[in-house]
């Protein structure tokens, strides 16, 4: 990629060591867009904070931990299915991809993926795009304990980060999306991003993409609401850093925790409950906002899929299922696809 698309792009490159590069926003534009999408978002009859504000530091600590609580399924069911495809993803490599991660949050799981990848060649690119300043952390470790590992991350939304990644260079990407998080868009966003990805992927680039699946409803409830209440504390940690990066005056003890199954659109929604009348003030939004007693700010949708659903989702977005893996209890499903 030359520089001067990185420049358009608004990026600032960071050279920390020879095998390790990361891609920041400025961080001029990062506030801006924070700031201006709560104000929006927040003056709408029905108030909402968008997911991808989670993640701040804290944020990203709170969702690791709440991927090692018992009743947090997703990421043990997708673990499982990761630690059992070595022998049947191997067919599909060769000795030249990159690995290119959206969300990649701590990286974790993606240390699975690696071995996999060097199992059929001796040096690797990984693009890890992650909102998240942990990409810092978990990018600098992996450069420790991988010697032919090259990192180039980019710390921005998934969108964007694929902007910057496509025309790269001419080998071919395993593109992956776990964790679900794409159940966290709603239909259009996620057939929008679905093409997006599509159509920067070239003809022998692989996409892989963990899906969490309909299951029982107090599974699901119980995932949503843990008896440690970390997912609690994560859905309130998004007050927290409005009140740090935008000045606002929310005080997390006037709010609580709610998440609940919608059956019909099949989906956990979470939302952070008023309990109380009370007045608010984000003054680098510029805005002030009441709130009634029991008023919903919807935080967050986490879509459950059906297998039908997944195969329509690749199929209007052009996509080829190669092969659809599941962990023994069938909670979850990692999808290998590519271009059609
Ligand atoms: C990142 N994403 C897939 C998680 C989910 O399950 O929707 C975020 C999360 N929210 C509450 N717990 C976990």
């Amino acid at each position: 990629m030359s520089k001067s698309k990185q420049e358009l792009l608004g990026y600032q490159s960071h050279l920390i060591q020879d095998n390790l590069t990361y891609f920041k926003p400025t961080r001029t534009s990062t506030t801006v867009t924070f700031a201006e999408e709560i104000r929006s978002s927040l003056q709408e009859p029905k108030k909402s904070i968008s997911p991808k504000f989670f993640y701040d530091e804290n944020g990203s600590k709170l969702f690791d931990e709440i991927c090692t609580l018992p009743e947090y399924y997703p990421y043990n069911s997708e673990t499982e299915i990761l630690q059992s495809i070595e022998k049947k993803l191997l067919p599909y490599l060769s000795n030249e991809f990159h690995l290119v991660e959206l969300g990649s949050g701590s990286s974790v799981k993606t240390r699975l993926l690696i071995d996999v990848l060097f199992k059929s060649q001796k040096h690797l690119q990984y693009f890890p795009i992650d909102i998240s300043e942990i990409l810092d952390q978990s990018a600098k470790s992996l450069c420790m304990d991988y010697e032919n590992l090259k990192v180039t991350g980019v710390v921005d939304t998934y969108e964007k980060g694929l902007d910057f990644i496509e025309h790269y260079d001419d080998k071919p990407n395993l593109i992956t999306f776990l964790g679900s998080s794409f159940g966290n868009l709603d239909h259009n966003e996620g057939m929008k991003f679905l093409q997006r990805i599509n159509t920067l992927m070239k003809s022998d680039d692989l996409f892989l993409i963990g899906l969490d699946l309909k299951k029982d409803h107090e599974v699901l409830h119980n995932a949503y609401n843990d008896s440690q209440k970390t997912t609690a504390k994560f859905n309130l940690n998004v007050l927290k850093r409005i009140n740090e990066e935008l000045g606002a005056d929310f005080n997390l003890e006037n709010f609580e925790h709610h998440a609940v199954y919608d059956e019909q659109k099949g989906r956990i929604e979470m939302y952070l409950r008023s309990l109380s009348e009370q007045s608010i003030t984000i003054p680098k939004s510029d805005l002030s906002i009441t709130l009634s007693k029991d008023e919903l700010i919807h935080t967050e949708n986490s879509h459950k899929f059906s297998i039908s659903q997944i195969e329509s989702y690749l199929k209007e977005s052009n996509f080829e299922k190669l092969e659809m893996w599941f962990d023994s209890r069938k909670y979850f499903a990692l999808v290998l696809g590519k271009k059609i």
